[in-house]
């Protein structure tokens, strides 16, 4: 970093706008060379201040000013780096902007960019000031008009938020179109998009008889591709009119898929653009795992629409406003679609992997952060799944109806308004009539709490006693936390394995047999049920009812118990998942002890006994039969050695692929099927299971097991079940992996996002020799450093999601990694940026991989013209 370093942003000092803006029209006129664009913005003074207009504005070449008509002169008006300022203004007035600005140069994909031959935009959070100089803030709220004038050959689709109100033809070959958006927004939710695109239509009829044209635009290749997509747009209307009572507003909605994108998907007002990997899918080059995550971010984007757009934040400490409540919204979505225990799990799965590591590193911040350096780094999975846990809180606290009732509140007071997680938080207390003061310390204590719980019965009273203790860490900044107000969701289970009676002392009935919420508020608190006849085993924080590490001392046994009868599917799962976290945990300190490794039979008969089982929902199954992963046992250690993780993983589950391989090739061989392809709960569940069962198969490399990888590689017709095989087969030294991963690529060359696929493959082999492949990789004709998505599959695989490679002691790995996250930030710093959060974890690891990591940090702060994305990563990651 040179210079200055870059300025932090409070929280304590929001202040109100000092001026309105509250029209806009925008005039672009496309060009190869030169984009011209003509703002128009109606402003006005808010209050009677006299201080001068600030506008923001970035990599803008300003070529005129004119204030009611009137052109201002050089001195009239001062320009830096950062923005305009113009002083002695009126109290409402027309400034009229011309900025050039070259889209074609534009490699941060923030603001007007292009991305294969289509002009796009990106401008949440700050990209809008790259477009043309704003009050780049969420809280100023616009109507916008927008004409777009471009060669009609090369980009007949001219398109914008809202309506479609007027088109034109030029003489000298380039067409025009002016689209007017009637609901004010702020500039973050802007978006143009230029192209030669084909566009499948559909459509729906809302709740209320209104008829809403859905339309969706790809690259005329992959027209072929979005009937997945446009029935997820439907699905997900329907829900939200179902679920919410929450109907679309304008006559169109239209989807853009683009495939430069810096992350999923962008909720722009009418306007949605998605990174393409969420849009396209037939089955033979998408996985059920891409299907199920477009349904996801296209019921995400779409239900923005109320939750983030029709609502905004009032600044960007606030994004969990929209994005913790529209992550629980999809996940409520998917789970009333499909099937909610799976989702529970795999949410809960994610929130550990991701978001448990973020609370507990030197990144740690509330859900409502009260600084930043720059927003970029702050779509965290604190902000969206943490705070998606947070308003499941409100949900399980209040009930469904009791939440329903403060969303209807919510979006009567604060409908066409900029707000705050306390004006959320209000509006659920007070549609239900509660105090939730003490619920606030969600959004502003970071750390992920601890619950200490104990049980104790009484036989000869018949009671039951739980001792519930919480405490939350330390997190930088924050020394000491308050208790929380957490609904703690408890059964007890009986020796038959049924739910028993859950009666309060000084109640008359018991409450039905099942779940009982327990409002825990307090350091140290206890509960008595009465009326329990036998001692029980208590199923805690069933559905995972907050985002807390819980600690019960179960003994074994007890954990088997539960995860063959739990009523609750999610502790069901989770009792199986302490049963291997406590297994790999005693084999890593047999490992480091120099003792011989051995697998109890506690674990493999509880393998044995799911496998057995004839379970019908088989998705569920293939989640209870997978081991936790390497990073979240990593987190359970206090001293990390990612190679010492690996191989206890690996030996359990060769134990398991061996003491149990007649089950798991019984089972693989009775869900082989040779049915067509289809993406259905039902169907996704039995290849889930089947390619499990061929993943431990595997696992013993025999000439058996990698013959059936072939024959399946060989057989199918779908991404599926061809990743499956492929995968099973990348961790072997055999020639029939380099084979397989040849001929894949010569097969879907054309196709971008499948070609991604064989990049992260590579990138995640086990195989020693993969880091040397991977930098093989970076001079490959198909990777481009410019492309989001293909640096993610081949850098972010690597370094996320291939821990004992990417941790390799010698340090290489990271030295890699610092040398592309250099490279990277001069071209796009948001993605530089995620890649470097690798390494800020550095603390958690043994001393000899933390001290190479904390020097590749050094290196990177070191770095002169880093940008400020990286450079607050790397700075907070040291602790600075
Ligand atoms: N709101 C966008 C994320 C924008 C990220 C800007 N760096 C997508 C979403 O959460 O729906
Ligand atoms: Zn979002």
């Amino acid at each position: 970093m040179k210079g200055d370093s870059p300025r932090t942003i409070y929280l304590r000092d929001y202040t109100p706008p000092p001026f309105f803006i509250d029209r806009v029209e925008l005039r672009f006129e496309l060009g190869e060379e030169h984009t011209r664009v003509h703002a128009a913005l109606h402003l006005r003074r808010n209050g009677d201040h006299r201080e001068a207009l600030r506008l923001d504005g970035e990599q803008l070449t300003l070529i005129g000013v004119r204030l009611d008509g009137l052109a201002l002169r050089a001195g009239e008006f001062a320009v830096d780096a950062a923005g305009l300022t113009i002083a002695g203004l009126p109290n409402a007035f027309v400034l009229e902007l011309e900025t050039e600005l070259r889209p074609q140069d534009n490699t941060a994909l923030e603001g007007l960019y292009r991305s294969a031959g289509t002009f796009c935009t990106q401008c949440e959070a700050e990209g809008f000031r790259r477009i043309t100089y704003f009050l780049d803030r969420p809280d100023v709220m616009a109507v916008y008009t927008t004409t777009i004038i471009a060669d009609r050959a090369r980009y007949p689709v001219l398109l914008s938020n809202g309506n479609p109100v007027e088109r034109g033809d030029l003489p000298d070959g380039r067409h025009w179109v002016r689209w007017e958006d009637p609901f004010p927004k702020p500039c973050y939710l802007f978006a143009l998009v230029a192209g030669d695109l084909r566009c499948l239509e559909g459509r729906h009829v809302t709740a209320s008889g209104r008829e809403v044209q859905l339309r969706i635009y790809v690259e005329p290749e992959n027209i072929d591709k979005c009937e997945h997509a446009m029935a997820s747009v439907k699905k997900a209307m329907a829900w939200d009119e179902r679920r919410f009572g929450l109907e679309y507003d304008l006559d169109i909605y239209m989807i853009v898929a683009v495939s430069d994108f810096n992350m999923g998907a962008m909720e722009n007002k009418g306007l949605n653009v998605f990174n393409s990997k969420f849009i396209l899918a037939r089955p033979e080059t998408a996985t059920d795992i891409d299907f199920d995550n477009i349904e996801n971010v296209i019921g995400h984007e779409y239900f923005h629409n109320w939750t983030g757009n029709r609502i905004t934040c009032r600044d960007w400490f606030q994004l969990s406003l929209k994005e913790g409540l529209t992550v629980f919204r999809d996940q409520e979505f998917s789970a009333d679609v499909g099937s909610p225990a799976l989702r529970r799990i795999q949410d809960v799965r994610m929130l550990r992997a991701a978001q448990f590591p973020e609370d507990a590193g030197p990144m740690a911040h509330p859900v409502r952060p009260d600084s930043y350096v720059e927003i970029n780094n702050f779509y965290t999975a604190t902000v969206y799944e943490k705070g998606a846990e947070v308003v499941r809180m409100y949900q399980t606290l209040l009930g469904r109806d009791g939440f329903r009732k403060g969303m209807d509140l919510y979006f009567l007071r604060h409908d066409g308004g900029a707000v705050t997680t306390d004006d959320f938080r209000a509006a659920m207390a007070d549609a239900n009539g509660e105090d939730l003061d003490q619920f606030a310390r969600w959004y502003t204590q970071a750390g992920t709490p601890t619950l200490d719980i104990e049980g104790a019965y009484d036989g000869d009273a018949q009671t039951y006693t739980l001792t519930v203790r919480q405490s939350c860490p330390p997190t930088p900044g924050q020394a000491n936390k308050l208790p929380y107000l957490m609904p703690l969701a408890v059964g007890l289970v009986g020796g038959d394995g049924k739910d028993l009676p859950l009666q309060f002392e000084g109640e008359a009935d018991p409450a039905a047999h099942g779940t009982r919420v327990l409002r825990v508020t307090e350091t140290d608190q206890q509960f008595r049920f009465i009326g329990v006849p036998t001692a029980p085993v208590p199923s805690l924080l069933r559905g995972f009812s907050a985002p807390v590490c819980l600690r019960y001392p179960y003994s074994n046994s007890e954990l088997a118990f539960l995860l063959a009868h739990d009523s609750d599917l999610f502790n069901r799962w989770e009792a199986g998942q302490q049963l291997a976290v406590r297994t790999a945990l005693g084999l890593i300190e047999d490992r480091r002890a120099g003792r011989a490794l051995h697998l109890s039979d506690e674990l493999i008969d509880a393998f044995a006994r799911l496998l057995g089982a004839d379970l019908d929902d088989r998705a569920l199954l293939a989640e209870s039969l997978t081991l936790p992963s390497e990073r979240y046992l990593g987190e359970q250690v206090q001293s990390m050695d990612p190679a010492a993780i690996h191989d206890v993983r690996e030996f359990m589950r060769t134990e398991l692929a061996q003491r149990l391989r007649e089950r798991w090739l019984a089972r693989y061989r009775a869900l082989a099927s040779e049915v067509d392809y289809r993406f259905t709960p039902e169907e996704v569940g039995r290849r889930s299971l089947k390619n499990l069962c061929l993943s431990y198969l595997v696992q013993l490399g025999d000439q058996e097991a990698v013959a059936l990888c072939m024959k399946q590689l060989g057989g199918a017709d779908n991404m599926t079940d061809t990743m499956a095989a492929l995968r099973a087969l990348n961790d072997l030294e055999r020639p029939e992996r380099g084979r397989a991963l040849d001929d894949f690529l010569q097969r879907w060359r054309h196709d971008p996002l499948v070609v991604d696929k064989w990049f992260a493959l590579q990138a995640t082999s086990k195989l020693p020799d993969t880091l040397a492949r991977v930098r093989g990789l970076l001079e490959h004709e198909a990777f481009s450093l410019r492309n989001p998505n293909r640096v993610r599959s081949l850098l972010g695989s690597f370094s996320s999601a291939n821990p004992v490679r990417f941790h390799d002691p010698s340090g290489a790995g990271y030295e890699f990694m610092t040398d592309q996250v250099l490279r990277l930030d001069g071209l796009n710093p948001q993605v530089a940026a995620r890649l470097l959060g690798s390494l800020s974890h550095w603390r958690k690891f043994e001393p000899v991989r933390a001290g190479a990591m904390r020097a590749a940090l050094q290196r990177v702060l070191a770095h002169p013209g880093l940008s400020k994305d990286c450079y607050e990563i790397a700075n907070k990651s040291l602790g600075g």
